[in-house]
């Protein structure tokens, strides 16, 4: 989650992009709201309000809910269809798939098991102590039911990844176990997510995570979770930055959208944790993104530093990576501002084991692939009532950032962007040392038709595996025209698939997959009261000696329906409702304010919001 720093001429001043940010927020807005957006998005109060008069359309996202707080897949073209089978992470719609850390159960790991929710934003990592443990984690929903709010799904497979045991990284506000209660995030904040997860040689796994609370004392912190045994035993939660309780989001430090990695090398700083992420203070653009390091296996971590100067007050979107000599890179995004007028992406350097960092290199200038640019009057999503756009159209949020990846043969640094006709590609830069960049950017391939975004890339055996978003299947597909919608704003089908694109020479070509035997598509309206879509900022692959897995959000499961507020001339056949059997009063999808179903309403749980994580190998 995130809110961001300003970018003058990108959106009218004082939009909002998520949880309460009142001030201007980047493009990409998502930084924090990745989080935020995420998690606001999908509080699904009893009441819920509609934007205040006088605030306008500018501040009618998830702001207004935080108060209260198909097809098979298609064939393209030089690309190999899905070498393996999809497997659910998951699995909502199963009885005790859930369970505690000790594997026990109670009235929270019930009701995800059967709760059918929505899961987003998923982390993987493969063990590289045995490679047959494969773990991942999301934004969960599922949480919702007994908590009020999201927390942070943790999921571990021991065959890799053909199954998998579900469960909640303990601390959940109605988690009375003695892990959960002993937590420091037990009783300080309830909404949890944001996850990003690592190995180290040993099979210690440190789980990365945001919380907070949508009202004051709104603590929005950044705390790593550590398990043992391959993943296998939960062990404690560390606080590595606390947020401050303000209750307004715009006056507040929130520490948002953290990244981590583990130094898995030999090399003197083996076994050092890292984490990265951005830090809001509302007075955009003076975000900044901080970084930490644990060399004690995650007990410890050491006073932040501030990684990207003053003058890149809108860095977001930190993602890590170590090299095989140990050095740890840092890529991040930077939207306009004063100071800088132009998107780009950057590298920081540390040669000493994360003590400290060298300038950042710049690695390109960039155009955003917003979806802010889709919405006709800068929100970055778009739905039914409140969240209604001038477009017409209705997809969930999206942006550009960056990730980055280090081997044998260098730095590796991938983001989407897009091209002059408007067609969102995924991009490499190579660098034999991560300072030095002999060789332009490049895409990964020259298709024409279709959006990529959501990059990330790992690194194992010498081989590069890049995954992605990708709507190349999307017969309405227009350079104009967010994933997933036709030129009228109906639903287009599922035509959003997730790729692989590998490279064994070091990132100069590349050959792709489509690992997803079904298609997504990203506008149902799953949250903002069933109004507005929220699919999240990210996905993950991770490689480690043979083994490659990459998680995604999917929306396969999900039983469309009709929306029983869309009656009349208010239906607007759009084809993006979810089925949900509830009662709302009045019965009106534009009603100024209305009463509506609890978040623990059976209603909600017969599988309209049913997004879950898909895993696959490429
Ligand atoms: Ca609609
Ligand atoms: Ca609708
Ligand atoms: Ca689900």
């Amino acid at each position: 989650m995130a809110w961001a720093s300003s970018a003058p001429g990108r959106r009218p001043a004082g939009q909002c992009r998520g949880s309460g940010c009142s001030f201007t927020p980047s493009p990409g807005g998502l930084t924090l709201l990745d989080g935020c957006a995420s998690l606001w998005a999908a509080y699904l109060p009893t009441v819920e309000l509609l934007p205040l008069a006088g605030l306008g359309v500018a501040m009618r996202l998830r702001f207004l809910v935080v108060p209260l707080a198909v097809a098979l897949a298609v064939g393209v073209s030089g690309v190999a269809a899905a070498s393996s089978g999809n497997v659910r992470v998951t699995r909502d719609g199963t009885a005790a798939s859930y369970l505690r850390y000790d594997g026990s159960a109670d009235a929270t790991t019930a009701a995800c098991s059967t709760g059918k929710r929505s899961q987003n934003e998923p982390t993987i990592a493969v063990d590289p102590h045995n490679t047959k443990v494969v773990v991942a984690g999301a934004n969960d929903y599922c949480a919702q039911i007994v908590n009020g709010d999201v927390w942070a799904g943790y999921y571990r497979s021991a065959d890799g990844g053909s199954s998998w045991q579900d469960s909640l990284v303990p601390g959940y506000p109605a988690d009375s176990s003695a892990a959960g209660v002993a937590s420091p995030v037990h009783g300080t904040c309830g909404a949890a997510g944001d996850p990003s997860q690592a190995f180290d040689r040993g099979g210690r796994l440190f789980y990365a995570f945001i919380c907070f609370n949508r009202a004051k004392p709104v603590n929005g912190g950044v705390f790593v979770a550590r398990y043992t045994q391959d993943g296998a035993t939960y062990d404690r939660t560390v606080l590595v930055k606390p947020g401050t309780p303000s209750g307004q989001f715009l006056v507040g430090l929130f520490q948002d959208k953290i990244n981590l990695t583990v130094d898995q090398t030999t090399g003197p700083s083996s076994g050092n944790v890292y984490v990265a992420w951005s830090q809001y203070d509302g007075r955009a653009p003076n975000n900044a993104v901080l970084f930490s390091r644990s060399t004690d296996h995650g007990l410890t971590f050491s006073r932040p530093i501030r990684v990207t100067p003053v003058a890149l007050g809108t860095a977001s979107f930190a993602d890590l990576a170590v090299g095989p000599d140990g050095a740890v890179y840092l890529a991040f995004v930077t939207y306009p501002s004063s100071s800088n007028p132009s998107s780009d992406i950057w590298l920081s350097k540390s040669a000493d084991g994360g003590a400290s960092f060298g300038p950042a290199a710049h690695v390109a200038t960039i155009t955003l692939f917003d979806s802010t640019q889709f919405s006709g009057n800068g929100a970055t999503d778009c739905g039914d009532g409140p969240f209604a756009c001038p477009t017409g159209l209705t997809f969930s949020r999206f942006t550009t950032a960056p990730a980055v990846a280090a081997d044998a043969r260098g730095v590796h640094v991938v983001w989407n962007a897009e091209l002059a006709s408007g067609q969102s590609k995924v991009f490499v830069r190579n660098s034999p040392d991560g300072t030095t960049w002999p060789a332009p950017a490049a895409t990964l391939d020259t298709v024409s038709a279709g959006h990529q975004w959501t990059p990330d890339i790992a690194s194992a055996n010498g081989v590069l595996n890049v995954v992605f978003y990708d709507s190349r299947a999307d017969p309405s597909y227009s350079p104009g025209l967010p994933p997933g919608d036709t030129a009228t704003g109906t639903n287009s089908g599922d035509v959003v698939n997730t790729m692989v694109a590998k490279s064994a020479d070091g990132g100069t070509t590349w050959s792709e997959t489509q690992i997803s035997t079904h298609g997504s598509n990203f506008g149902w309206e799953t949250h903002g009261s069933r109004r507005d879509g929220f699919w999240g900022d990210y996905i993950y692959i991770s490689a480690a000696g043979g083994t490659v897995m990459a998680a995604w959000t999917d929306s396969r499961d999900l039983v469309p329906g009709s929306d029983p507020r869309e009656t009349g001339a208010s239906d607007d056949h759009d084809g993006f409702d979810v089925y949900q059997p509830c009662t709302y009063v009045p019965n009106d999808i534009n009603a100024a304010s209305y009463s509506s179903p609890a978040v623990s309403d059976p209603c909600l749980s017969q599988g309209g919001l049913d997004q879950n994580i898909y895993a696959g190998t490429p």
